[in-house]
């Protein structure tokens, strides 16, 4: 059997840990090994917060073949030892680790003698190729699958991945999740249950701060809307959803496919409210009153900046007068906005944050988001604050910007202020208060906290 689990959240680092989303990536690779025939179990172990003894419990319990493990750069110490404690139970067992950090730097995972492959890029594929020279012994054969990275004597192989046909993937295997433990709610939504779904992968764009394209490719490929309406069919009749949030970068990325989605939502007569992510360059006056007739309550719009000039360094390619235009037309399609900005990226002054603040008090959206800036690694910003020095490092493979005028501590300080000055505005009070209703709004005070750094609400 196979074990596909998250691991804890990190302890060292001051994450916040945001909403309790399921991981949509790992019950992808589930559904895609129950596929071909395997019997898989899930631990997402991000939500359970289990301990290394708890885990070695459950891996002594299920005996299993293949453990794979999510590792993101900032999860990567938890991955290390999490693989560790794993083999000092089953020494049998093989360890395959995939996400965002397993693409971007398989070889530093593959130093841990305890982890046996490294999987880069998208998953399905590759670990159902693996697991079928595994479960037959056929290491030689393992070694040879597309998009892996793996130890060898003559130091590390790592084989080019491989792209898979979207519509041929089955639809994630949330009944391996006990879906009642998670946030099945999100503040931008009326509807409840939401579940979340993801629509694409992969983004042709060239933000500075991002390395999408070592994940999923420089090109973007959509499911065809009607696997999305296959899908949302499949969350509505099991699992009784009323809302999704689809969790893609660019939403919009393609308006004929997004306007064909549009008409088969409202010809399903699902009734379902939704929201979703997109740039403020990829939507226009059309396709935002048909997303709205389709159900879509909430676009979020990375703005990032409030100065044309970072923008241009982080080669965000959209100019203030975009994003201003874009609020225009939401608001005028009665859709609502939640934005997110990015503090201290590198080239940012403590002029230019103020810049910001003005910014997103004049745009003046239902939700606003102020993130401290952290560089992932290989990314463009993340090879620049290398080679000028002006950083401070959070974590392994973590750095934040530093300047003469502040450093890590000080944007934080600077975030903490400009969400309360932001939040606490009387008139975004009210606003709060209409929209959530009295008793909703208290309680949702209480936790009211700045959201975490890698922009998740
Ligand atoms: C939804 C989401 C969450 C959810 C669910 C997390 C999860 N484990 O899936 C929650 C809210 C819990 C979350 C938490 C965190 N997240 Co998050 N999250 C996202 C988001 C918005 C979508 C991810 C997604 O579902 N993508 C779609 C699926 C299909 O893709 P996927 O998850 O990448 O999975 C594919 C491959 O990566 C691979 N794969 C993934 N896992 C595995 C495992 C194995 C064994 C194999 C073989 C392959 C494999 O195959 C999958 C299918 O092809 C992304 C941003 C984005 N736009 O993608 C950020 C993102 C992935 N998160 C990020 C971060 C930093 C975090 C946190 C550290 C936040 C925190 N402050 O604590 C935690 C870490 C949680 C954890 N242990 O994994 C970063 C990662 C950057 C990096 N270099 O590591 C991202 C890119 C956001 C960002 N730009 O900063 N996150």
């Amino acid at each position: 059997m196979i074990l596909l689990m998250t691991t804890a959240p990190p302890s060292n680092a001051p994450w916040f840990h945001g909403k309790r989303l399921p991981p949509l990536g790992l019950m992808y690779i589930a559904a895609a090994l129950e596929q071909a025939g395997h019997e898989v179990q899930m631990l997402d172990n991000y939500l359970m917060q289990q301990s290394t003894e708890e885990v070695q419990q459950l891996v002594l319990k299920l005996q299993p073949t293949i453990v794979g493990i999510t590792c993101g750069s900032a999860t990567y110490k938890k991955c290390v030892e999490t693989a560790q404690v794993i083999k000092q139970v089953a020494p049998k067992c093989k360890i395959i680790v995939g996400g965002w950090h397993a693409s971007y730097m398989p070889e530093s995972l593959l130093e841990t003698p305890e982890i046996d492959y490294a999987v880069m890029g998208e998953g399905e594929q590759a670990i159902t190729n693996l697991a079928a020279f595994i479960m037959k012994e056929d290491y030689i054969g393992a070694s040879n699958v597309a998009g892996i990275a793996c130890r060898s004597s003559s130091g590390v192989i790592k084989n080019e991945p491989k792209f898979i046909n979207m519509d041929e993937l089955p639809f994630p295997a949330r009944h391996l999740l006990p879906l009642e433990k998670y946030d099945r709610n999100i503040e931008f939504l009326k509807a409840k249950p939401v579940d979340i779904m993801s629509i694409s992968r992969g983004c042709t764009f060239n933000c500075g701060f991002c390395e999408t394209k070592k994940l999923w490719g420089n090109i973007n490929r959509q499911f065809s809307p009607q696997r999305v309406i296959a899908e949302v069919n499949d969350l509505v009749n099991k699992y009784g959803t009323k809302g999704i949030y689809f969790i893609n970068d660019n939403f919009t990325m393609r308006k004929n496919q997004t306007a064909e989605l549009c008409d088969l939502l409202i010809k399903s007569k699902l009734d379902i409210e939704w929201v979703c992510d997109t740039r403020v360059d990829l939507v226009n006056q059309e396709i935002l009153e048909k997303m709205a007739s389709a159900g879509c309550k909430t676009i979020w719009f990375g703005i990032e900046s409030g100065s044309q000039k970072v923008l241009d360094h982080i080669n965000r390619n959209i100019t203030l007068e975009q994003i201003q235009d874009a609020f225009k037309m939401c608001r005028k399609a009665d859709i609502q906005i939640a934005c997110s900005f990015m503090l201290g990226m590198p080239s940012e002054t403590r002029e230019d944050l103020m810049a910001s603040y003005r910014f997103a008090e004049k745009l003046d959206a239902d939700w606003c988001q102020f993130n401290v800036f952290i560089a992932y690694p290989d990314s463009p910003l993340w090879r620049e604050m290398l080679e000028t020095g002006k950083y401070t490092q959070l974590d392994d493979f973590l750095y934040s910007y530093k300047t003469d005028e502040f450093d890590y501590d000080e944007l934080m300080r600077i975030q903490k202020q400009f969400f309360k000055d932001y939040h606490r505005a009387p008139k975004r009070i009210l606003n709060r208060i209409q929209r959530e209703g009295v008793l909703n709004f208290a309680k949702r005070r209480l936790s009211l906290k700045p959201v975490d750094n890698a922009g998740i609400a």
